[in-house]
C-alpha cells in the first residue's frame, strides 16, 4: 500500500518541453524575475552559496550581469561581513575613500600622490575638512616649485550627499569637469564622483542596483545564526539566505523566525522538496528547492533521501504559490535547457553551482590536469568543506569536537570555462532560444505556458548529439 501511494519523480532528463505555436522571437523576450518583494534581477540566475562558488568577485560578476550572487557563509562572520561590504563598494558612484591634498604642499607632492595612485586630479582641503580647491595634472605639470594653492581651481563646483547619478552625470558634462566633490552641509569633504567611474558603470547596463547604485547582493546564513543574519543584514545585504541541507526542520524553523524579526533584508530558506514543508515556511519571502540534485551532493545515497529536481520544483511551486511565495530551483542544472525546464515547472529563478564553479570569479583554485586547465569545486557536505566549519548545514558536529563526520557531499574539479559573463551568455541565449519555442514573451508566461512530455531512456539519448564523433566542442556542450 505503501508502495501503491508513492508518486513518480521525475527530473530534468525525464522531461523535455513541448514546442507551441509562437509569435515570440527570442532576442524579444523578457528574462527579467521576481524573486523576493523588494529584489527583481534582470536574468534568473543566482551563484550558489558555496566555498568554491561564491565569495565578493563572483557576486559582483553575477551583479553585473543581471543576477545575483549568494555569499557563501564558511568564513567568519567578519569575513563575510566585508565581502558583502565589497561587492556594495564595488560600483558606488560616490567614492568616500578619497585622497586629498592640503593646499600648502608642493606640486611636486600633489603629482607623486596622482602617479602612486594612478589618479588624475585631488580634492584641495583645509584643516578643518573644507574644500577649497581642486587639482588636476593639466593643472600643475612642469609647474615644479609652486605649492597647490598658487594652482588649484578655487571655484569648485560641489554636490550635496543626495546627489543622484543623472544628475551628477549633467554637471559634470555641462562644466566639463571628470571630477565632483561631494560635501556635507556644512561644506566638509565627503565624497568624490568621477566621470571614468560613471562611465564604468554605464558598461553593465543589465546590472542590479539599489537606489544608491550599489549592487545587489545576498548572503547565506544557518538557521541558528542569528547574529550573522543581524550582521549581514546591517551590511548592507539585500537578501539573506537561510541555508540548509533540510529546511524543514522544526527546531531550525523556530531559529529562523527569529531571524525573519531580527532583518530588514529580504529572506529566502531553503531547502525543501516536500510542499508540506511550504505550510511552516510562510514567514519567508521565497523558497528553494532541492534535496540531493546538486553535482556534488550525496545525500540521496548517503541518506537515501531527495525527490527528483522537476516532481519537487512542480509540488513545491504550487505549494508556494498559495501563499504568495517565490520559487528557486537549486541544483542538478547541467545545460541550458535545464534552466528553461525548472522555470517552467514553476521556478522563479534556478541556482548554479557546476556551471559557474568552473568560471574567472569563482574562488576555488585552479588546477592542470594533462595540459588542461580545471577549478576545485566541492560540496558544502564534503569531508574538506565540514572541516572547514560546513558541518553543520547538515545538522553534524557544529562545535568541531569530533571532526567525525558523514560527508552528503564530494570533492573534485570541473573544466575551467572562462568568465562569468561568457558562460552566462550561453545560458540566457538557450534560455531564450526554449522561450521562443515555448511562444513564452516573459518568465511568467513561461511558468504559465511550458507543457512537459515525459521521456524514456531512448529519447534522452536521441535529445543527445549521436552517432558522431563530435571534434570541435560547443561552448554550450562542454564533452566532459
Ligand atoms: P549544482 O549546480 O548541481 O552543482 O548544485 C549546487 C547546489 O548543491 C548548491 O546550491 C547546494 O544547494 C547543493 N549543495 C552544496 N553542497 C552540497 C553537498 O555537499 N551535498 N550540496
Amino acid at each position: 500500500e505503501k508502495l501503491e501511494k508513492a508518486i513518480r519523480g521525475y527530473t530534468f532528463d525525464d522531461v523535455l518541453l513541448v514546442p507551441q505555436a509562437t509569435e515570440v522571437e527570442p532576442k524579444d523576450v523578457d528574462v527579467s524575475t521576481q524573486i523576493t518583494p523588494n529584489v527583481r534581477l534582470n536574468i534568473p540566475i543566482l551563484s550558489a552559496a558555496m566555498d568554491t562558488v561564491t565569495e565578493w568577485e563572483m557576486a559582483v560578476a553575477m551583479a553585473r550581469e543581471g543576477g545575483l550572487g549568494v555569499i557563501h557563509r564558511n568564513m567568519s562572520i567578519e569575513e563575510q561581513v566585508e565581502q558583502v561590504k565589497k561587492v556594495k563598494r564595488a560600483e558606488r558612484f560616490i567614492i568616500e575613500d578619497i585622497i586629498t591634498i592640503k593646499p600648502e604642499e608642493t606640486v611636486e607632492y600633489a603629482l607623486f600622490l596622482m602617479e602612486k595612485n594612478d589618479i588624475d586630479g585631488l580634492p584641495v582641503v583645509d584643516d578643518d575638512g573644507m574644500v577649497v580647491g581642486i587639482v588636476s595634472k593639466k593643472d600643475i605639470a612642469s609647474r615644479d616649485g609652486k605649492l597647490v594653492k598658487e594652482l588649484m581651481t578655487r571655484d569648485v563646483i560641489t554636490v550635496p550627499e543626495s546627489v543622484e547619478v543623472e544628475e551628477a552625470l549633467r554637471i559634470m558634462v555641462e562644466n566639463r569637469i571628470d571630477r565632483l566633490p561631494v560635501v556635507d552641509r556644512e561644506g566638509k569633504l565627503v565624497g568624490l564622483i568621477t566621470m571614468s567611474d560613471l562611465v564604468a558603470r554605464k558598461k553593465y547596463k543589465n546590472a542590479v542596483r539599489n537606489e544608491n547604485g550599489e549592487l545587489l547582493v545576498a548572503a547565506a546564513v544557518g538557521p541558528f545564526d542569528i547574529r550573522r543574519a543581524v550582521e549581514l543584514d546591517r551590511a548592507g545585504a539585500d537578501i539573506i539566505v537561510v541555508d540548509t541541507a533540510h529546511a524543514h526542520n522544526l527546531r531550525a524553523i523556530r531559529a529562523m523566525k527569529e531571524i525573519r524579526q531580527k532583518i530588514g533584508a529580504d529572506l529566502i530558506v531553503g531547502n525543501i522538496a516536500n510542499p508540506k514543508a511550504v505550510d511552516d515556511l510562510t514567514f519567508a519571502d521565497a523558497v528553494k528547492v532541492g534535496i540531493g540534485p546538486g553535482s556534488i551532493c550525496t545525500t540521496r545515497v548517503v541518506a537515501g533521501v531527495g525527490v527528483p529536481q522537476i516532481t519537487a520544483i512542480a509540488l513545491v511551486a504550487d505549494r508556494a504559490q498559495e501563499y504568495g511565495l517565490y520559487v528557486i530551483a537549486d541544483g542538478g542544472i547541467k545545460y541550458s535547457g535545464d534552466i528553461v525546464k525548472a522555470i517552467a515547472a514553476g521556478a522563479d529563478a534556478v541556482m548554479l553551482g557546476n556551471l559557474l564553479a568552473g568560471t574567472k570569479e569563482a574562488p576555488g583554485k585552479e588546477v592542470i590536469i594533462n595540459g588542461r586547465k580545471y577549478k576545485q569545486y566541492r560540496g558544502m557536505g564534503s569531508l574538506g568543506a565540514m572541516m572547514k566549519g560546513s558541518a553543520e548545514r547538515y545538522y553534524q558536529g557544529s562545535h568541531m569536537k569530533t571532526r567525525k563526520f558523514v560527508p552528503e557531499g564530494v570533492e573534485g574539479v570541473v573544466p575551467y570555462r572562462g568568465t562569468v559573463s561568457e558562460v552566462l551568455y550561453q545560458l540566457i541565449g538557450g534560455l531564450k532560444a526554449g522561450m521562443g519555442y515555448v511562444g513564452a514573451r516573459n518568465i511568467k508566461e513561461l511558468k504559465e505556458k511550458g507543457e512537459f512530455v515525459i521521456i524514456t531512456g531512448a529519447g534522452l539519448r536521441e535529445s543527445h548529439p549521436h552517432d558522431i564523433i563530435i571534434t570541435n566542442e560547443a561552448p554550450n556542450y562542454p564533452l566532459e
